[in-house]
């Protein structure tokens, strides 16, 4: 059974989270091209060739989104602007998308929805990746006349902002692993990438302060680093893991600093003069946002590169995405960034949730399980003063799973995608009788 609100603190937030390239359809309101829409345009790189120019139709069928939200009981929506919906070669402003922007907030306020915005969650500009996307230092300062623009137009209405979603995914996953948009597998354009997307962080908080916007954050995902061995060389290798995926954006972010283990391989490619950029990055924010799905097993690889990592598959139940349900790593993250980073400050968890392969009408009590199973993780990590202060499903709705094109369902809500109905599932409604105010 999923804890009820009632066994939260008074006042904790629960919320549902999307991002705009997942949901909104990039065929409608004068939206640009982004480097999602050519990557999933090229063979071998997205399952089925899918891409988002229709996705779940949002842009058309927000205000019923809403209601769901609203239906459902919860008290915020995050959600996340496109760059290139506002500024379709990553400059010009398109007005209709400033005025979508406006009515998507609006339909939150008129039913009681705190918007929580993200600026950045990777549908960059086609015309900004023409000159390097995120390997151009350049891109961070474009991000910041971005950033400017739109909440010059909607900053009155939010009640937090977070400039990037999962700078990890934005850099490593894109830059070294070759799995998202631009698809490359190149140290050095992983380095730069993995620097100028907290750059851009540490521009647009800069520009945001400057404006008098409150509540400023970033949202980090945090994986958990398993050594798959007692062997000091597995043990090893999960640290570095470690170090590139969670630290180096909390050290960097919190410290000024990043972590030796990475700029052991790293620090070669980095641009020249990176060290005068770090205080711009750790800049004093107002909230972090914790993203937490699973672990990863790391074994040592003497036959690849650094990292010299290997993933060894792990024993534990997985969702529909092969991820291993692993709820003690999210109490583990919490305290952990608590006692070593945030210190007070207030923690949402941004993305919680779990794939399962629902067909309309069918049972998810494995995802209420899965709700339950990570509502006392984070009960468990308030116990111990973590200062949590919200918690966001992901996702509202089935969507574009990115590499894994629309097979992925996440969703609370079920889409059909040929004729874009919505059906909640059963876990929507677990979830809304343990939101319900009694
Ligand atoms: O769908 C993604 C989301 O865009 C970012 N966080 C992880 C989710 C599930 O993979």
């Amino acid at each position: 059974m999923i804890p009820s609100r009632a066994s939260f603190p008074e006042g904790f937030l629960f919320g549902a989270a999307t991002a705009a390239y997942q949901i909104e359809g990039t065929a409608f309101g004068g939206c640009g091209s982004t480097h999602w829409d050519t990557f999933s345009a090229t063979p071998g790189n997205v399952k089925r060739a899918e891409g988002g120019s229709i996705a779940c139709d949002h842009y058309n069928r927000w205000p019923a989104d809403l209601d769901l939200l609203r239906e459902a009981g919860f008290d915020a929506y995050r959600f996340s602007a496109s760059w290139a919906r506002v500024m379709p070669d990553g400059v010009t402003v398109n007005p209709e998308g400033l005025d979508f922007y406006e009515r998507l907030v609006d339909g939150m306020g008129a039913r009681g929805l705190r918007p929580f915005l993200t600026l950045y969650h990777w549908d960059l500009p086609s015309a900004l990746a023409d000159q390097g996307g995120w390997i151009n230092r350049d891109t961070a300062l474009r991000f910041g006349d971005y950033t400017e623009t739109l909440l010059a137009r909607i900053g009155d209405r939010v009640e937090t902002v977070a400039t990037v979603n999962e700078p990890w995914c934005v850099a490593w996953l894109s830059h070294f692993l070759g799995a998202h948009a631009p698809g490359l597998r190149d140290i050095r354009a992983a380095a730069r990438a993995m620097h100028h997307i907290l750059l851009a962080h540490g521009v647009a908080v800069e520009r945001m302060r400057a404006m008098g916007q409150k509540n400023l954050g970033i949202v980090l995902n945090f994986d958990h680093a398993t050594p798959a061995s007692d062997d000091p060389k597995d043990v090893q290798a999960a640290a570095v893991q470690d170090a590139i995926f969670n630290r180096w954006f909390t050290e960097g972010i919190f410290r000024g600093a990043y972590p030796a283990e990475v700029l052991e391989g790293l620090e070669p490619h980095l641009p020249a003069g990176w060290q005068d950029d770090m205080a711009r990055i750790s800049q004093p924010i107002d909230w972090l946002g914790v993203n937490y799905y699973t672990r990863h097993i790391h074994a040592h690889d003497p036959a690849k590169a650094w990292p010299h990592d290997r993933d060894v598959p792990g024993p534990l139940e997985k969702t529909q995405m092969g991820w291993e349900i692993y709820p003690e790593g999210l109490k583990g993250f919490l305290t952990r960034i608590e006692r070593d980073y945030t210190r007070g400050l207030p923690i949402y968890i941004t993305e919680n949730g779990m794939a399962n392969d629902d067909a309309a009408g069918s049972d998810d009590a494995i995802r209420s399980d899965f709700i339950a199973r990570h509502f006392a993780a984070a009960q468990a990590a308030i116990a111990e003063g973590v200062n949590l202060k919200g918690f966001f499903y992901w996702s509202l709705l089935d969507n574009y799973e990115w590499a894994e094109g629309y097979q992925k369902r996440f969703g609370l809500v079920h889409v059909n995608y040929e004729t874009l109905e919505r059906t909640p599932k059963p876990s929507y409604h677990a979830l809304k009788r343990a939101l319900a105010r009694n």
